[in-house]
Order: structure tokens, then C-alpha cells, then sequence
């Protein structure tokens, strides 16, 4: 059988794991080829540092593009994460177009906000690009912040309602995706995890661990790589989020009681034994 190929569309944060620098090793772990497309290039991603440097590549991504074109090369999926700039929602619509595989599966990661705020290098008019690109997807992955930018209704804190959550869920996939997985999800104060939808089957399914106290960079982008690594081998949308949960949860717990600095991401590396073992490879 055919190797499968996913392109990942993020930036590299040359330090701090998160975007490509963990997306590039945890797709590629579970077997599928993963190219990547560069956005923009920092020294560090955003969250915690001061001082990095951004160098924005939007004008690159047409020719890299193009140069694909002319070598027939087309992706059984794509996944895309951070964007560095409002002109690059339309640039991936146009990308997806042409390089996407008919029956290839569009994830898109909305990342652009976290516990109820837009970061703060995006315009107030980022989530209404977001939401376009989202139109365009097979299966989306927000946290709650996002989803609620995207819908323009008001952030609150949780913990949710099971009600709350899938009218969340529900609000999403009228925007056009067939599947939905929302993060930030808990209906207690001990637990956190994710949720998903099938518009087409109208199933919801949880997924959850314990909560660890912190804020840890980068487990979004782990979360999503995990989940998109999964759907790509087959595996139901329960089992890609209880996997991600678990891989996800694990990596925070080592970062915990190692008491790293968290800016500089969590310990996924050591998880991969035990991922693809509960992956079935
Ligand atoms: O993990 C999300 C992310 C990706 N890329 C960059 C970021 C962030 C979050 O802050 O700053 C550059």
C-alpha cells in the first residue's frame, strides 16, 4: 500500500515545540510521510517570550506552491495551524484547492487565541478569516476560545454544561466541517479534555484526563498532531481523541514534575513508545 502524506501548514518556532517542530515528528512517528509549508519563522513562538524575531512567508508560499504543481504532487492530507499574517487564509483556501487530493481530508487547527483572548498579533478581523478557512475543512479543532471568536459569542470560563458543549459543537459544524473536536472541554474542575462531532452520524464523544495545574505552550498543536495522525491510520474520531488526550496529558505530566520551564513546551518525545502502542502500530 501507498504511504500516506500529509502537508503541514504552520510556522517553525525554531525553539519552544510547538507548530511544525512537533507536528514534523509526531505525524511522521505513526508512519505518515509529513511535508511541511513554513508560514513564518521565529526564533521562539509568541507565548512567553519577549524579543523573538518573525519573519513572515507569505510571498514564498505560491512559488513553493506552484513548484508542487509542476511536479504532480498531491496530499492525501493537509493540516493546517498558525498562519503568520490575514493574507495567508486566502493563500491556504487557493493552496487546498490545488494540491489537496479529491478524496483528501482537510484538518484545520484555528490557532489564534487562548483562555478567552486573541493573541496579540492578530487583527480583530482574524477569526472571520478563520471561520472561511474552517468552511473549507473536513475536520476542525478549536479550543473553546476560538470557537467562540469564530461564532462571536462571549468566552466564559469553565467548567461547561454537556448542553453548552454540544450546542458549541453544533454552532461549529454549521460553519461546514464534517467533524468538530473542541479543546478546553470540562464539566468539573478536576478534569480536562476534548470533545468531538460527527455532523454526519450527529455523534458526540468525550475525552478526558486529569487536570494538572499550569499553562503549558504547545500542547494544542501535540493535541491536534496526535488526533490528525490518527484519523490518517483510521482510527475513529473517539479513539484519535483519547489518544491525544493520553499523549497529551502524558507529555504535561513529565514537564510537571520535571519543573521545566514551561515556555520552552512539554515533554512529548518520551510518549511515543506508548503512542503507538495504544495506536495499534
Ligand atoms: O502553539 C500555537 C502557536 C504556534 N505558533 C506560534 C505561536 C503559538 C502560540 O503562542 O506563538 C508562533
Amino acid at each position: 500500500m501507498q504511504q500516506k502524506r500529509v502537508l503541514a501548514i504552520h510556522d517553525i518556532s525554531c525553539v519552544g515545540k510547538c507548530s511544525l517542530t512537533v507536528a514534523l515528528p509526531i505525524i511522521s512517528a505513526t508512519g505518515i510521510e509529513c511535508s511541511g509549508m513554513p508560514t513564518a519563522v521565529l526564533s521562539t513562538h509568541t507565548g512567553g517570550f519577549t524579543g523573538f524575531t518573525y519573519r513572515d512567508l507569505t510571498e514564498d508560499m505560491v512559488p513553493i506552491t506552484d513548484h508542487w504543481v509542476s511536479l504532480g504532487l498531491k496530499f492525501e492530507g493537509i493540516y493546517t495551524g498558525f498562519l503568520g499574517s490575514f493574507e495567508q487564509i486566502d493563500l491556504v483556501c487557493d493552496i487546498i484547492d490545488r494540491i489537496g487530493k479529491d478524496d483528501g481530508l482537510v484538518f484545520v487547527d484555528p490557532v489564534m487565541a487562548d483562555n478567552g483572548m486573541l493573541y496579540k498579533i492578530f487583527p480583530d478581523t482574524f477569526p472571520q478569516g478563520m471561520k472561511k478557512l474552517c468552511s473549507k475543512a473536513d475536520v476542525i479543532l478549536p479550543n473553546i476560545t476560538e470557537a467562540v471568536l469564530m461564532l462571536g459569542e462571549e468566552y466564559h470560563d469553565g467548567p461547561y454544561t454537556e448542553e453548552y458543549i454540544s450546542g458549541l459543537l453544533k454552532r461549529l459544524a454549521a460553519l461546514g466541517p464534517k467533524k468538530v473536536v473542541l479543546t478546553g472541554v470540562n464539566f468539573d474542575e478536576k478534569s480536562l479534555g476534548a470533545a468531538a462531532y460527527d455532523a454526519e452520524s450527529g455523534e458526540i464523544v468525550y475525552a478526558f484526563s486529569e487536570r494538572i495545574p499550569g499553562y503549558y505552550h504547545g500542547t494544542g498543536d501535540i493535541f491536534s498532531s496526535v488526533v490528525v495522525s490518527c484519523i490518517m491510520n483510521g482510527l475513529s474520531l473517539k479513539e484519535s481523541i483519547e489518544n491525544a488526550v493520553d499523549f497529551t496529558y502524558n507529555s504535561i505530566l513529565r514537564t510537571y514534575k520535571a519543573g521545566s520551564d514551561v515556555k520552552y513546551g512539554v515533554n512529548f518525545e518520551e510518549g511515543f513508545p506508548k503512542l503507538l502502542k495504544d495506536m495499534g502500530l
